[in-house]
């Protein structure tokens, strides 16, 4: 039925069919479907219910927790290169079953086939692989650094199962155990990850799953027994959190929204600069906590790129996300295509003016065209939130300058990316755009190798690479100020 890739489709099928008694909590090695509370993840592009899964309570973050603690004490003591052969392992079982995870998550995500087939699931592996890297030296290079000890992570929908890696890898690496939620949306992959850890042999307990929502997340949070809080997701829930966990001594990454700039001079290559907006704010529906989402024009350009963009929006075919002829696929939830509808509502009601892609949307699935709103003004609601849908604003600058204080404007700061031939104006913006990350004449390139993160209310703390990796490490100083909670 999903032409791309049928192999993977009939696995997919198959291995749901076997869990049609519901999707269970991956708990000290074990998988545990019981509990009376369950939800179903629905395909956000057909609507159709791909499987039921249980929600945990306190009681089952209560044993993860306890089966994580157990687990601590020998895992953390394994030499790091013995640590680095599972993450090994792990990184080749995923890339054996690369078109399997690349289906399933596309079905539970709505995002197309091509993004997880080329993106998602090799950026999985890839994570993997380096972090067994850093496990390696870890003696060499984190010498005076101990692991944290027990992890909560927390991760959203948007990239469920890269998420998912960007936690538990460098937390693995370090030597510390995990107990992580993923998003309620998107629970297939994580499962589909615990067999992985299962069949790699990893010692019962280092990986702790347990599904569910809001409240889970919660009693995550609250668990007195956690060292270490990890969340990716909304600026709303990473303050609930914070509120949380505030004097209890766990330590906190935080890895919030955006509503990043993406600023083009008049003197940028346009034709690039438009295929660079269709990766900011068009690739994965634009849920991308990074994405391009606020187009700064320089005024001379304006209307020649904003006439190529819409140009370029009438290509884009948005549709079944099993198709790999796709651009755009479904966005993750009825809930979240409510929001964006009502988002983009308020901009037209607040005069910006509207372009969407022409194509008709399929009957069936939560669809939205991508646009982007020109004559907007800066105070207008659009302008500010995250809509993290696949809109983007677009405004007009004179001066260099100008744009610096317009992509300022915010009160975000997770990136931005910069267009120009002029490399000395490109670096000079660049150290005026307050981000974590700036990208210039580029978007939107993640890798494990670089440090990722935000300032102001895109949250703190790294991810990637050597400073992601201080996340999950307490200097042997800092712990010997505080009192010890080995098992
Ligand atoms: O996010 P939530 P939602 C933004 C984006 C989106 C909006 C809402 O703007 O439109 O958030 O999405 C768990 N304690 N981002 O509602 O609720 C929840 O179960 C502990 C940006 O889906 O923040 C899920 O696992 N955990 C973002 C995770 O938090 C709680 C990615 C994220 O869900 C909790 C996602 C609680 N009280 C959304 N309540 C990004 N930065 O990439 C919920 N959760």
């Amino acid at each position: 039925e999903y032409g791309p890739a049928p192999e993977a489709n009939e696995e997919v099928s198959a291995w749901l069919k076997a869990r049609a008694a519901g999707i269970g909590h991956f708990i000290g090695g074990k998988f545990i479907a019981s509990g009376k509370e369950r939800f179903a993840t629905v395909n956000p592009a057909t609507e159709a219910e791909l499987a039921r899964v249980v929600q945990g309570s306190e009681a089952e973050v209560d044993a993860a927790v306890k089966a994580a603690r157990g687990a601590f004490a020998k895992w953390s003591k394994l030499p790091g290169h013995e640590r680095a052969r599972y993450l090994y392992a792990i990184a080749r079982h995923i890339q054996k079953r690369e078109r399997f995870f690349a289906v399933l998550e596309s079905m539970d995500n709505g995002k197309p086939i091509r993004e997880t087939r080329d993106i998602d699931i090799p950026l999985v592996a890839r994570h993997f692989y380096h972090h067994a890297g850093w496990a390696e030296m870890v003696e060499s290079e984190f010498e005076g650094f101990s692991p944290v000890g027990v992890c909560g992570q927390i991760i959203p929908w948007n990239f469920p199962l890269l998420m998912l890696a960007w936690k538990i890898a460098p937390a693995l690496a370090a030597g510390n155990t995990v107990v992580l939620k993923p998003a309620e949306q998107t629970p297939l992959t994580a499962t589909a990850f615990a067999e992985i850890c299962e069949e790699v042999g990893l010692p019962a307990g280092v990986v702790n799953i347990v599904h569910g929502d809001g409240r889970t997340g919660a009693a995550i949070c609250a668990h007195e027994d956690i060292d270490k809080i990890a969340f990716t997701g909304s600026t709303e829930v990473g303050r609930i959190i914070r509120e949380a966990i505030a004097g209890s001594g766990k330590k906190l990454s935080l890895e919030l929204g955006g509503k990043s700039p993406f600023i083009v001079f008049e003197d940028a290559d346009l034709d690039g600069a438009v295929e660079g907006v269709v990766d900011a704010i068009w690739f994965n529906q634009g849920e991308v906590c990074c994405a391009g989402s606020r187009i700064l024009v320089q005024e001379g350009v304006a209307e020649r790129f904003y006439d190529k963009l819409r140009r370029r929006m009438e290509t884009l075919r948005v549709g079944n996300p099993l198709d790999k002829g796709i651009d755009v696929g479904a966005v993750v939830s009825a809930e979240q295509l409510q929001r964006v509808s009502a988002l983009v509502k308020q901009g037209e009601e607040e005069g910006c003016t509207l372009w969407r892609a022409p194509g008709v949307l399929p009957e069936r699935g939560y669809f939205f065209s991508p646009s982007f709103f020109t004559e907007v003004d800066p105070a207008s609601t659009v302008c500010g939130v995250e809509i993290f849908g696949p809109v983007a604003v677009a405004m007009t600058f004179r001066t260099p300058e100008e744009a610096a204080e317009l992509a300022n404007n915010t009160r975000y700061g997770l990136a931005a990316s910069i267009w120009s031939e002029n490399i000395n104006l490109a670096l000079d913006a660049a150290a005026k755009v307050k981000a974590g990350v700036v990208w210039v004449n580029c978007t939107n390139m993640l890798d494990a190798g670089s440090g990722f993160g935000g300032y102001r209310e895109s949250g703190f703390g790294r991810e990637g690479a050597r400073e992601g990796l201080y996340e999950y490490f307490v200097s042997d100083v800092e712990k010997a100020l505080k009192p010890a909670k080995e098992a």
